[in-house]
């Protein structure tokens, strides 16, 4: 079990003043700890975020505890619980859902330990339980995928009928997307979502919902709205299984802007994919000294992003880093 940074201080300090130590060495080799709770490996998303987090904290010196909790909400608390008990000097996490987490937060703070949110952020009825939320807008993430479709379908009298592929039940970024997108089309009564599902941000999911989908309405569908390239690549197996031409038969939008939408793009299976970037990891270890070091932080660092609409994607590609 790691010393916490306080005793560790205070032990050197006592060192120091004994003469046991010099006063610069023992200050010096304390590393910070922090420890990280990974929502999962569900989606390209998420790999390309774990190892943001992994490379940044080796580039930062920083002592990275790291768990994995399969997209399960109570892995994710024990393994809060278990950085509390081991005395780390910053807990972060990206919440897998948005609620549940409240008295969890309460054991990090009792326990002095802050807490930042990567990612996704928590409903919570006091929000000094963390120290900053860093992410995307999802909102606003879901109005750009909105306005693409809009424009996109200008011509068309409609109807235009959509089905959804939603993100994890409970998660902020299938909240909000949804959010954002139906503010946008609602303008437009010739927009219906006529199916909405969750296909829990993974491909086999998404094709198996999207399956269900076309055996429902076939033809019917005219546009996939997913909330994320991990479905979408797995609803566009399944369009092709049922002999039709995804981009063309039905036009797909999806979020992330990860490698796979690309080579969907450039194979024109893909309309457009609006940006979501996992590279978190420099602003995280950069927030977490700077909390260590007692400076302030802002409570919201919002990531900014662009949209990929297919024309874009080849000559974008080779710059991608995620
Ligand atoms: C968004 C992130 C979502 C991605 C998915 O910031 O939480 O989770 O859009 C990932 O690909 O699974």
């Amino acid at each position: 079990m790691s010393m916490n940074r306080r005793t560790f201080s205070a032990a050197a300090a006592a060192a120091c003043v004994a003469g046991a130590l010099p006063m610069t060495s023992a200050f010096a080799q304390k590393k910070i700890v922090l420890g990280f709770a990974q929502v999962g490996a569900e989606s390209e998303w998420r790999t390309a975020n774990t190892e943001s987090i992994k490379s940044a904290a080796q580039e930062a010196g920083i002592d990275l505890k790291f768990s994995d909790a399969q997209q399960k909400q109570e892995n994710q608390i024990k393994a809060i619980r278990s950085y509390i008990a081991q005395k780390v000097d910053v807990i972060a996490f990206s919440p897998v859902v948005e609620t549940g987490f409240e008295n969890v937060l309460r054991e990090a703070k009792a326990a002095k330990i802050p807490v930042v949110l990567t990612d996704r952020s928590v409903k919570v009825k006091d929000d000094s339980l963390y120290v900053t939320f860093m992410g995307s807008d999802f909102v606003e993430e879901g109005r750009k995928a909105g306005r693409w479709l809009v424009e996109n379908q200008k011509g068309n009298k409609g109807p235009v009928n959509i089905v959804e592929l939603q993100g994890t039940v409970g998660s902020a970024p299938a909240i909000d997307r949804k959010k954002g997108f139906e503010e946008i089309i609602k303008a437009d009564p010739k927009f219906k979502i006529i199916r909405s599902q969750t296909g829990d941000f993974t491909r086999a999911k998404g094709k198996e919902v999207m399956e269900a989908f076309l055996k429902a309405e076939g033809k019917n569908i005219n546009v996939l709205f997913a909330h994320n390239d991990d479905m979408a690549i797995g609803a566009i197996q399944a369009i092709e299984e049922a002999g039709m031409k995804p981009a063309k038969d039905i036009t797909i939008i999806s979020i992330d802007a990860v490698k796979g939408a690309f080579e969907a793009m450039m194979a024109g299976k893909l309309n457009v994919s609006v940006e979501c970037s996992p590279l978190l990891g420099p602003q995280l270890m950069s927030a977490v000294k700077d909390i260590v070091a007692g400076k302030p932080v802002p409570k919201r660092i919002i990531t900014k992003e662009g949209i990929f609409p297919m024309e874009t994607a080849k000559a974008e590609f080779p710059s991608r880093k995620y």
